[in-house]
């Protein structure tokens, strides 16, 4: 007998709606579902008669709202931007104070700012939590990054803890093993409260750039693999596999193998990756990174790096016509391949380490922005299971804001500091070869450039601002004079002596 009011509610049946519904089922939770096309639910509900919690259907909202058990929480799982505003202006007149509103969507986070201070208004309230980990991490266990206000978060937390993805609280592994109607059990749950506002869309927004970053490095592995060392599919598949057993484990790692050991459905003989038409295409949330990072100038050129390398590759008929005319250098490698194999991983290894750098750093200039009081290693734990950049490589970092929480950056740390030192010859060897060979690595020689940026005590902005100072009078501080001081030449000036040469 289903319960006189559901434990939560869910509006919008499309791929992660439907994954999350059946997910917050199997944990035992009654839950409504609303969706626009009336059909979409009445197929769904069908088609899942027996789960633990039950699945209501519904077919207006008023019914849907009127199902809940108050004060009432349900989450939107539309389409981000202008369905999203849709869907909550259609729920704002039915609903009742302190009732909560849960947008699980890939929002904007300012637009989740706006939404929050707006039902606030109207005594609401709201929560923007990031899901990651795509329609598998929906159905048995996403990264959630919740945001918004802290007392709604505690009401959503039993059901957001018991849906999220579990790691192993000593190992920091993903556990996995999840199946219809049988969750797992146990373990540290990937959620936790990221802070006001729009800080858990935030959150999610910088975790899509970091995994921007992630694709683009591996796609660049693969590419001085094939381009270098002239590799098969199948052979860098097992290079791969190789590569997920150790420090680089990862779900972009392991998928990455199997992708690259896939058969053409078409044609047995032929590797499916060699068949796939090479242009990218993106939905916006790297786009937003890189954005925001230019906004409030924060470096992040690696990240931004692998938004550009997606826009490249959508010109393919201007690449291919450019092909015909610009010659690179024809230059062969006839180096060791195993030497070269190792360089590359480490160069992957170290580029990581720089772009996930930039990204911390982004949320931290971003909690002083928007005033809210992020925790670093507690995000970094969430990332560990569920969502698409889940590491073993996550462990590290959560290890590394254990040790200081104020961590400036992470190349900062002890432990990174160290693998940095060891590999970096390997990354700068695989850098000038790429260049040497004319392949392009975008992401792994500005990682390499941003870490060299980073570590010069002294730049050639010196130049820049005297550049500055020149043209349009911008001035220039003096290393002999304290900073903060700040001083103009009348350019050009002929009355005074020029160097000599
Ligand atoms: P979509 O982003 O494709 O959205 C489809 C859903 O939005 C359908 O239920 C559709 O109803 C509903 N919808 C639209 Br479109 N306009 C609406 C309106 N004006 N009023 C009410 N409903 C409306 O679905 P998705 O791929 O499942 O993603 C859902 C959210 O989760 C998005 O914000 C997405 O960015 C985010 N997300 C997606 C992934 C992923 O891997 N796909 C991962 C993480 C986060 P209809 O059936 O009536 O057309």
């Amino acid at each position: 007998m289903p319960k006189a009011h559901s434990d939560i509610g869910l509006i919008g049946l499309a791929v992660m709606g439907q994954n999350l519904a059946l997910n917050i089922a199997d944990h035992g939770f009654q839950i409504s579902v609303y969706n626009r096309t009336v059909e979409k639910t009445d197929k769904f509900v069908a088609e899942n008669p027996n789960t633990p919690g039950g699945v209501i259907g519904t077919k207006s909202l008023q019914e849907f709202v009127q199902s809940l058990a108050k004060p009432r929480k349900m989450i939107i799982l539309v389409q981000a931007g202008k369905a999203t505003d849709a869907v909550i202006d259609g729920l704002v007149p039915l609903l009742e104070q302190d009732d909560i509103i849960i947008d699980g969507g890939n929002a904007l986070w300012t637009d989740t700012i706006r939404r929050e201070k707006a039902l606030k208004e109207k005594n609401l309230r709201f929560i923007g939590s990031g899901v990651s980990g795509g329609e598998e991490g929906a159905r048995f266990g996403p990264s959630l990054m919740p945001g918004g206000d802290f007392a709604a978060w505690k009401e959503l937390k039993p059901i957001w803890e018991a849906v999220a993805a579990k790691v192993d609280a000593k190992t920091g592994k993903p556990i996995p093993g999840a199946l219809p109607g049988k969750p797992v059990k146990g373990g540290v749950p990937c959620t936790t409260y990221i802070g006001e506002n729009g800080a858990g869309h935030y959150v999610k927004m910088v975790h899509n750039g970091i995994e921007y970053g992630d694709m683009q490095m591996i796609c660049e592995a693969y590419s001085l693999m094939q381009g270098l060392l002239g590799l098969k599919a199948a052979q860098m598949g097992a290079i791969f596999s190789e590569w997920n057993a150790g420090s680089l484990d990862s779900f972009l790692i392991e998928i990455t193998a199997d992708i690259l050991k896939q058969v053409d459905p078409t044609n047995k003989k032929k590797a499916f990756v060699d068949i796939v038409l090479d242009t990218a295409g993106q939905k916006g949330t790297g786009k937003w990174t890189s954005t925001n990072a230019l906004d409030m100038g924060v470096p992040a050129p690696t990240i931004a790096e692998a938004v550009f390398a997606r826009c490249l590759s959508a010109i393919k008929d201007e690449r291919v016509a450019a092909s015909k005319i610009l010659k690179g250098p024809g230059r062969k490698y006839r180096g060791s391949k195993k030497a070269l194999l190792v360089a590359i991983h480490d160069a992957l290894y170290c580029s990581k380490i720089c772009s996930y750098a930039q990204g911390f750093q982004l949320m931290r200039t971003a909690q002083a922005e928007y005033g809210w009081k992020l925790n670093f290693g507690e995000i970094a734990k969430i990332f560990r299971g569920g969502c698409i950049i889940r590491a073993a490589f996550l462990q590290k970092i959560t290890e590394a804001y254990a040790r200081n929480p104020e961590l400036a950056n992470l190349l900062l740390d002890p432990y990174f500091n160290k693998m940095v030192k060891k590999a970096q010859q390997n990354w700068r060897k695989v850098v000038s070869l790429a260049a040497e060979c004319g392949v392009p690595a975008p992401t792994f020689s500005s990682a390499l450039s941003y870490y060299d940026s980073y570590r010069s005590a002294r730049l050639p902005a010196n130049l820049l601002q005297a550049q500055r100072d020149y043209f349009g009078a911008h001035t220039y501080e003096r290393t002999d004079k304290p900073r903060g001081k700040f001083f103009h030449i009348d350019w050009p000036e002929s009355s005074r002596p020029q160097l000599e040469v």
